[in-house]
Formats: structure tokens, C-alpha cells, sequence
């Protein structure tokens, strides 16, 4: 199946306040429609840094901005979409097949990953002709 942008939705995710602060979970079968194999987070992005520029065959990610704020750029070959996130309560779900382009790091920005899969280059397209041949042909 081919995703498309606007398959790609940003969630909200509850946040449990008190007086000592807040709490939000990410949990498999409840707020997560995967099973987290892996997590990873973006961090000491230098200002004017862009990173992304790929695409991958299977993965799924939900992105979260842990600290701080940074701006995703979405492709699915037709259409474009940007979103800023700037709040640790906010997950933007990242379907397969869609390029992305991060930008705008704030100072001290911890861009937070929760992925569906392991660590596998293969799965990558991190050229943009190839991308758009896939999202054509596929
Ligand atoms: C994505 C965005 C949001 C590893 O060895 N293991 C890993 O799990 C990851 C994610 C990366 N790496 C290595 C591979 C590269 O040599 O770290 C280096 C940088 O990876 P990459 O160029 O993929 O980094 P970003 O920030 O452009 O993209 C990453 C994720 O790879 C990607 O899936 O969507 O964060």
C-alpha cells in the first residue's frame, strides 16, 4: 500500500500534570498502532543543520519534539507537507514510503524516535530519483 502525505497525522498524546510536572507515554497497543523495535533521538543539531533526505521501503516512525522545536518536511512524490513540532505531546506518525527533510532545530532540540523496525540501511532510498521511480512504479 502507498501512503500518501496526509496519511501521515500528527497525535496528541495525554499528558498526565502535577505539581512537580508533566508525563506523557508512548505505549505499544495503546497510543502506538506498532510494536516499538527501536528508539533513537537527534540532539546538538548545529543552527541551520538540515538532516533527512531519504525515504524508507517499510518503516514507520512516531517523531516527537522532546525539547525544543524543528520543522518536517513530508513527500510522497505529489504533494507536500510541513510540520513544525514544538510540543512533547504532539507525535507526528511517519507512514512508509514517504521522503523527509528536517530543518528549523532550536537550540537544544531533542527530536525524539520511536521506530517500528530495526536498524536496516536496506530499507533506506536516499536518493530522490529513485524515490520518485518507486512512488511511480513501486
Ligand atoms: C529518520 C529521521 C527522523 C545507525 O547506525 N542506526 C540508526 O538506528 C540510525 C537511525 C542511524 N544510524 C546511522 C546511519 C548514518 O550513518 O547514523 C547515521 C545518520 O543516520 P541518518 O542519515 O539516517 O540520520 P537522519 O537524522 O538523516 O535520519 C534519521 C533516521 O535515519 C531516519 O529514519 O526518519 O532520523
Amino acid at each position: 500500500m502507498k501512503y500518501n502525505v496526509e496519511d501521515c497525522t500528527l497525535v496528541e498524546l495525554p499528558i498526565v500534570h502535577n505539581e512537580s510536572g508533566s508525563l506523557t507515554v508512548l505505549e505499544n497497543g495503546d497510543n502506538i498502532t506498532f510494536d516499538i523495535k527501536r528508539i533513537y533521538y537527534l540532539y546538538d543539531v548545529p543552527m541551520g543543520a538540515e538532516r533527512g533526505g531519504h525515504s524508507h521501503y517499510d518503516l514507520q516512525q512516531y517523531v516527537v519534539a522532546a525539547s525544543g522545536s524543528f520543522t518536517f518536511i513530508l513527500d510522497d512524490g505529489m504533494n507536500k507537507k510541513e510540520i513544525f513540532l514544538n510540543h512533547p505531546n504532539m507525535a507526528l506518525h511517519i507512514k512508509p514510503g514517504i521522503w523527509r527533510e528536517m530543518k528549523g532545530f532550536s537550540s537544544g532540540s531533542i527530536c525524539l524516535v520511536l521506530a517500528s523496525m530495526e536498524y536496516i540501511e536496506n530499507d533506506y532510498i536516499r536518493d530522490y530519483d529513485d524515490f520518485k521511480n518507486y512512488r511511480k512504479n513501486g
